[in-house]
């Protein structure tokens, strides 16, 4: 590997799976250190395409989102770090298609438990080819005022504090990320600030060794001094040690290897990112059995290891050997601040560091959510309901929580039109119906712009919901396969997703028809394995809770199935006709009519949507 910089001001990303905080996060480090072009210039979201809204600044921007990592790099030529936010399960696939690409240089594997026979393949493919792969397991790397990668370096006052959005002189690598943020502080404090800091991640086989960003770090001119941080564990360290020993470094570099506390300890102890393995152990556990005979010869020769190089890989034995051979090492992590002062201390006083420009960067503005709960601003708001409030965690009409409907002893059909009449004035179907009533059209109109607005993402997916349910029941699919296949398919489940609700602030009127179910039908094997393919989808994403069509989907088909009344044959025909959107479509005709009135006896004027609210874009 070795050459030096692998990051500049201009450098552009591709980012693969859409997570908006990281992303959020690195433009605006971009904003604090004067970058003039958005360090990520495009989105991979398999499956998915359009834009993404985010803020540079002040200002919103719209990033491209392609559904293929090819796309993507034909569509931003000049974006060759890849940024891999991909679960372990297909960490490595991406990452191997991305380093296949001819303009992609340098791969972040962010995802912890990718298996190490993978990871060996794409440190073999990015070796022979050139190209930098930094983690798994890794929170990335920065380059101070230049470049961020997602998370690295917490948050924005942080990095602040760090003063990362400009260059120091020092060069910095660690095996832990959470470590590395501590120590951006500290050689903060100590020095003129960090130049570049990786963290190469806790797996065995890291994709770049500590001495790969160390030989890299003494070819760049303005890093001026070296701090590694290492871990006990492997013998990552001795590659470091060799490079030392052969004069190949000749910068000063101040190591230490965290774990001298392990000897404490009777028996053996895992530390750090070994433990966070175990919080996958069940989902492992199927890639262990099938890899059984692979990881037997890694535990024979894990145990020889252990015999011959377990005092080799502790941080005592390490720490010596980075000692002897020429590293300026503390008796602890607590003289570690100190060493490193010293080393800085010296350099300066021999004339060898640059005094560095201090500058003072923008602010970032605040979110206007945020602020609005500070009391910070107040906004105008441009509706006014007074019928309904889908706000809270339980939607009301007109003030009367929506449980008191259930609790009067209605039927299941009546107890859905109740529950589905009205959600608010914000969802789309109402948002029409208001916009046209307020430009003055009459009750049928206003309600038919709302009506149609009702189709396979806003309350006309319960039909689908018990199709697809009821067929991936009917063949025994595990809530796994049903998910997966549906993605392979490239179909979103319908009936399981919502635009507010989440995982921790459940839709309340899902959870009143589940216990009007369970109490009163004979059999709710359709809703109980949507309760199931929940959890699984849950696991993926916080959005992805079941709605209320899916509710009423499966529970449908319980009713339909429990009943007793109806033939398979018949029950098919419901489904396969699409019965149960009319559900939908009777009750939200209900608040759509109701919308209309509220706005007509409010005499609202025209709407006019806020130029604020428009990203105009090119
Ligand atoms: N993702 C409802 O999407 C919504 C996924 C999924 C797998 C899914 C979406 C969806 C199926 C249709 C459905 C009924 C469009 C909804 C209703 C009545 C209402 C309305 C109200 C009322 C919301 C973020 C990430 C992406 C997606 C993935 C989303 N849904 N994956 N299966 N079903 N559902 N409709 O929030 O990896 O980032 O690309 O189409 O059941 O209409 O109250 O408002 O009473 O009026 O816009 O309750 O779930 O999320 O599009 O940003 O997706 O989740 O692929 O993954 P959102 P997106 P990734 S009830």
């Amino acid at each position: 590997m070795a050459t030096g910089q692998i990051f500049s001001r201009t450098t552009q990303a591709l980012f693969y799976n859409y997570k908006q905080l990281p992303i959020q996060r690195m433009l605006d480090f971009d904003f604090l250190c004067g970058r003039e072009t958005p360090s990520v210039a495009g989105i991979i979201n398999p499956g998915a395409e359009g834009f993404q809204k985010l803020f540079f600044g002040q200002e919103e921007i719209a990033i491209p989102v392609h559904s293929t990592i090819e796309a993507a790099c034909a569509a931003h030529p000049t974006a060759d770090v890849f940024i891999n936010f991909a679960s372990f399960r297909s960490a490595a696939a991406s990452s191997k298609l991305a380093l296949k690409q001819p303009t992609i240089r340098v791969v972040a594997i962010i995802a912890e438990g990718v298996p190490e026979f993978d990871t060996k393949e794409l440190i073999s493919y990015a070796r022979s080819n050139n190209k930098v792969v930094i983690g798994p397991a890794t929170v990335g790397g920065i380059q101070a005022g230049a470049f961020k990668i997602g998370d690295t370096a917490g948050t924005i006052d942080n990095i602040i504090q760090c003063k990362l959005y400009r260059p120091g002189s020092v060069g910095f690598v660690s095996k832990s990320g959470g470590m590395s943020n501590e120590l951006y502080n500290t050689i903060a404090r100590v020095t003129d600030g960090i130049y570049e800091g990786i963290a190469i991640g806790g797996d065995v086989f890291p994709g770049s060794t500590l001495s790969d960003h160390v030989l890299r770090f003494n070819n760049i001119p303005q890093i001026k001094m070296i701090v590694v941080l290492g871990e006990l564990g492997g013998r990552d360290e001795y590659s470091l040690v060799e490079a030392l020993k052969s004069g190949k470094i000749n910068k000063p570099v101040c190591a230490w290897v965290s774990g001298t506390c392990a000897r404490l300890f009777k028996s053996e102890v895992q530390f750090g990112h070994a433990v966070s393995l175990l919080l996958y152990f069940p989902i492992l556990c199927g890639w262990i059995i099938f890899q059984i005979s692979l990881i037997m010869l890694n535990i024979s020769s894990n145990n020889q290891g252990a015999k011959s190089g377990g005092e080799m890989e502790s941080a005592q034995a390490k720490n010596q050997a980075l000692k002897d051979a020429g590293a300026v090492v503390p008796t602890s992590y607590e003289a570690f601040e100190a060493s490193i002062k010293e080393t800085f201390a010296k350099l300066a006083e021999e004339g060898k560091i640059t005094q560095v420009k201090e500058i003072t960067p923008p602010q970032i503005p605040e979110d206007l959510n945020s602020a609005i709960k500070s009391g910070k601003v107040r906004a105008p708001t441009h509706i006014i309901s007074t019928i309904s409030d889908d706000r809270g965690e339980e939607p009301c009409y007109a003030g009367v929580p929506m449980s008191t409907i259930v609790e009067k002893g209605m039927g299941i059909g009546d107890i859905c039109v109740m529950l589905c009449a009205d959600h608010g004035p914000c969802v789309s179907g109402a948002h029409n119906t208001i916009v046209t009533a307020r430009a003055g059209k009459d009750l049928v109109s206003s309600l038919v712009s709302g009506l149609l607005t009702i189709g396979p993402r806003f309350g006309g997916a319960v039909d689908d919901a018990a199709r697809y349910f009821k067929d991936a029941y009917d063949r025994k699919l595990s809530p796994y396969e049903f998910v997966e296949s549906m993605k392979k398919k490239g179909i979103r489940v319908p009936g399981i997703g919502h635009r507010i609700k989440r995982g921790d602030n459940r839709d309340k009127r899902v959870e009143l028809l589940q216990l009007f179910a369970r109490t009163h039908f004979p059999s709710t094997k359709y809703m109980e394995y949507a309760v199931e393919v929940e959890a699984y989808t849950l696991s993926k994403a916080n959005n992805l809770v079941m709605n209320v069509d899916g509710a009423i989907g499966t529970l449908f088909l319980d009713l339909l199935a429990g009943s007793g009344m109806f033939t398979k044959q018949e029950i098919d025909e419901i489904v396969a006709i699409g019965y149960l959107n009319g559900l939908f479509v009777l009750a939200r005709s209900i608040g759509l009519i109701g919308h209309t009135f509220d706005q007509k006896r409010l005499k609202q004027p025209l709407y006019r949507h806020p130029w604020e609210d428009v990203l105009y874009t090119k």
